[in-house]
């Protein structure tokens, strides 16, 4: 792809923390047109899709918090992403808490028939309102975009599901709730645990899941939550979980996915700046952004 657009999503209401609405602003900061401008043709930086600072609402029926407005940004994004695939160009959206993959998969899906989702995360991303701990819409997105959980997340952009369950690959997990599970093999979605990561390495873990999407997608978006790394490597994030992927190994999967030709679409969120120390993470995120679109070593 020659051509790279930005687009900026700084919404913070999928949860509880402060901070994460400044993802973009300390993704900018650290540097992401300068390190990825000898990579592409063109890069374009859309700025950001307008959040503003509304007031948390916890919807009546579904104790969702922020469900109608969370909705409609969404919706926003959607219309963007869609706008950027059709002018030719490769949409890479910076986040925000997760909920945000909701609309850039609205926007992504249209435009494949057999759309592909690598989710990297030490989470599932698989809760409905009934499975939810939390009551937060981030810990949602992976189920709304299969068409599982409140229509108003599912149902954006006006369709649903976005993806099947068979064509995505979850890799990294290592905090699944007990809904998430039994969805995990209810549907059959593939995933990558820290075990198997440890077990088999992650040249293999990506060898396998791109040989699995490979045969059967005409694209694959890279939802890369950046919780789904070690937290000393990257310790701005709302829900560390100890024991993750380490930066090392995060470039190898970057850096096999280059190789694979296959990621059509990205983003990288949960970046939270008021929690990190020194932009750290923000600038792993530019990092594995310079290996994911084809910076070489030598
Ligand atoms: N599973 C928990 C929840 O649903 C935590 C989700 N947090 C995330 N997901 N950061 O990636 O509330
Ligand atoms: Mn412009
Ligand atoms: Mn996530
Ligand atoms: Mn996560």
């Amino acid at each position: 792809m020659k051509k790279l657009s930005i687009i900026g999503m700084p919404m913070d209401l999928g949860q509880m923390r402060r901070g994460v609405d400044m993802g973009p602003s300390a993704i900018r900061y650290a540097g992401i047109n300068e390190r990825l401008k000898p990579l592409f043709e063109e890069i374009h930086d859309m700025g950001d899709i307008p959040i503003g600072r509304p007031e948390v609402v916890i919807d009546k029926e579904s104790n969702l918090r922020n469900l109608d407005l969370v909705a409609e940004k969404s919706t926003l994004l959607a219309e963007k992403v869609d706008e950027v695939i059709q002018s030719g160009s490769f949409p890479l959206v910076l986040g925000g808490d997760h909920s945000i993959a909701i609309g850039t998969l609205a926007g992504v899906s249209k435009h494949y028939k057999n759309l592909g989702v690598i989710w990297y995360d030490a989470h599932g991303d698989l809760n409905t309102a009934e499975t939810s701990p939390s009551g937060n819409i981030h810990g949602m997105p992976l189920a709304a975009s299969l068409g599982i959980g409140h229509p108003s997340l599912t149902n954006i952009a006006g369709y649903a599901p976005k993806a099947k369950p068979e064509n995505v690959v979850i890799i990294g997990a290592r905090s699944l709730d007990d809904g998430e599970k039994i969805l995990i093999k209810e549907k059959g979605i593939k995933v990558y645990s820290m075990h198997e990561i440890d077990r088999l390495g992650m040249a293999k873990v990506m060898e396998e899941t791109i040989a699995y999407l490979k045969e059967k997608t005409d694209g694959v978006h890279l939802s890369l939550d950046l919780d789904g790394l070690d937290p000393n490597d990257a310790p701005g994030v709302g829900t560390p979980v100890m024991g993750g992927i380490s930066y090392r190994e995060s470039h190898l999967a970057m850096e096999m996915l280059e190789e694979s030709k296959m990621i059509t679409s990205a983003e990288f969120v949960e970046v939270n700046p008021i929690l990190d120390e020194k932009n750290k993470t923000a600038r792993a995120a530019v990092e594995l952004m310079g290996s994911l679109f084809g910076e070489k070593l030598i």
